[in-house]
């Protein structure tokens, strides 16, 4: 299996986050991806490549104009204002304030519009390690799209909480979405999403809420007690033309793999059904039992299983890395997934 990698992702680095009152190293960190490198080049995963610097028009399939405009400039705007340090947005609408549909323009209130939580800064490199995210998922889809059976984009920062028009979660471009659009718009009619991160997929399900040529499955800690919060119950079955392709399984805190893969199955079942050209996989790892923000408990062993599941399906896949925060076992975890896909 190709390994799409760039090591451009270290122009992204949020210094800090708050976690639970505490000013914390952020989990999202460079080491992530590193850590995942050596793990692919240890087991002898295939070759490591980097992508092409792409055009910013498959970009803008997914994201709106404003929204990219934004997260170029933002940082700039930002000195111009005379401060340092990252960008952080910190005040969202509440929801006894009526909606809006254009951005305002003031600095502060357009970070707010442009956002839904402060997970991450915008650092003055921020942009170009999302465009090279974004670039890194381009070329695994166009790998598969060129004949391999599957290729694994190594992003970071990660994509799935990422909107058409938002950041947060870690996420500033949809990398998984912007590829599926790759497929779709090479010609492959229908594209399934598999995202078993631990976190609901927030971003991935807005993009595509409307549409039946895009199923999405997403199995994630219920959002009545975990991250993002308010999305991700199993009542979210999409909209208009898109109703029934939206497949949320909402597990509870301590979710242990009997439950885990019974969703997972069924999520599976469902795509089998749905007869994909393609499949992309937002591989989150943070399912795992020692991970430091989640609460499901899945074993190393586990990761290999849903590797083997996935193949089953006998589909193109292209594997997008998400989230997963237990750096000593991340690479292994990820990896697992990859290595028993193959086999
Ligand atoms: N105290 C992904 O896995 N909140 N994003 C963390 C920790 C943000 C996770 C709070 C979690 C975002 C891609
Ligand atoms: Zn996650």
């Amino acid at each position: 299996m190709k390994t799409f990698y760039t090591a451009d992702h270290h122009l992204h680095h949020s210094g800090m986050e708050l976690s639970f009152g505490k000013i914390v190293e952020t989990f999202e960190k460079p080491e992530r991806a590193e850590i995942i490198l050596a793990r692919v080049k240890e087991v002898g995963l295939g070759p490591v490549l980097t992508p092409q610097d792409y055009e910013i028009a498959p970009i803008k399939r997914i994201h709106t104009p404003d929204y990219v405009d934004f997260l170029k400039g933002v940082y700039e705007e930002w000195r111009a204002a005379g401060r340092d340090g990252e960008v952080w947005p910190y005040s969202w609408r509440h929801r006894s304030m009526p909606p809006i549909d254009k951005a305002p323009n003031g600095l502060d209130a357009r970070l707010s519009y442009y956002s839904f939580d402060m997970a991450g800064s915008i650092t003055a490199t921020t942009w170009q390690a999302a465009k090279r995210a974004a670039d890194t998922a381009l070329a695994g889809a166009d790998a598969v799209l060129g004949g391999e059976r599957t290729a694994f984009s190594l992003c970071r920062p990660p994509g799935h909480h990422a909107g058409r028009d938002f950041f947060g979660g870690y996420c500033y471009l949809n990398n998984a979405a912007i590829a599926v659009q790759r497929f779709r718009d090479a010609g492959r009619s229908r594209v399934a999403v598999l995202d078993v991160d631990y976190h609901h997929g927030n971003g991935t399900q807005e993009i595509f809420y409307d549409r039946a040529d895009v199923l999405v499955a997403s199995m994630h800690g219920d959002p009545d007690f975990e991250f993002p919060f308010h999305l991700g119950y199993a009542r979210e079955r999409g909209e208009g033309a898109g109703e029934g392709f939206n497949l949320n399984y909402p597990l509870p805190s301590g979710t242990q793999w009997p439950e885990w893969s019974a969703a997972f199955e069924d999520a599976c079942r469902r795509i089998a059904a749905f007869d994909a050209q393609a499949l992309v996989v937002s591989l989150g790892v943070d399912t795992y039992k020692d991970d430091p923000i989640s609460q499901f408990k899945l074993d190393s062993p586990h990761f290999s299983e849903i590797g083997a599941r996935i193949a089953a399906l006998s589909l193109p896949t292209l594997f997008v890395m998400e989230g997963g925060y237990a750096v000593g076992a991340l690479g292994v975890n990820a990896v697992n997934v990859l290595t028993s896909f193959e086999q």
